[in-house]
């Protein structure tokens, strides 16, 4: 099972240490594509050797090459959004997975909306593993 895990780079950092505990968890169903996502010294701006053009590269093919996609999108992030699109089009599985802690942050209407998706609003992270066991084929 190959799983691309989709959470908010330059969108902000805020929930990084989340991402790295959902991808570890995830690790127990097969290989996570994109695992640098959950680095916590992931570095916002600084100089990195990969440039944009190979970054974009690089997770486009890995979007293309995973069985699916769970991506957490409670820190709105243009990347994720886009990798949503082009998962979406190739039919992919997706699981959004949204923390409605506050209700003055809503989910946008293009993730929300979308039949295609899967969308969990979650408030503990004991609901994320519960989620995810149920979503991925054993
Ligand atoms: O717009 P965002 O940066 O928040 O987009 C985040 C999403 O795009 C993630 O799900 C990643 O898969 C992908 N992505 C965006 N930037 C990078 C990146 N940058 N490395 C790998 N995947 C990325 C390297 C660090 C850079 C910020 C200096």
């Amino acid at each position: 099972m190959k799983i691309y895990f989709a959470g908010s780079i330059r969108g902000g950092r805020d929930d990084g240490e989340l991402y790295g505990r959902i991808i570890s968890f995830l690790k127990k169903y097969g290989t996570v594509l994109s695992e640098h996502v959950g680095d916590p010294n992931l570095s916002l701006y600084g100089e990195t050797k990969t440039s944009d053009v190979d970054i974009y590269e690089r997770d486009v093919a890995w979007v293309e090459e995973c069985d699916m996609m769970i991506a957490e999108v409670t820190t709105p992030s243009l990347g994720v959004g886009y990798e949503i699109g082009r998962a979406e089009a190739l039919g992919k599985p997706i699981l959004c997975l949204f923390r409605n802690e506050n209700s003055e942050r809503r989910l946008s209407a293009m993730i929300s909306g979308n039949k295609n998706l899967k969308v969990f609003a979650y408030q503990t992270e004991d609901e994320i593993k519960d989620v995810l066991e149920r979503f991925i084929p054993a």
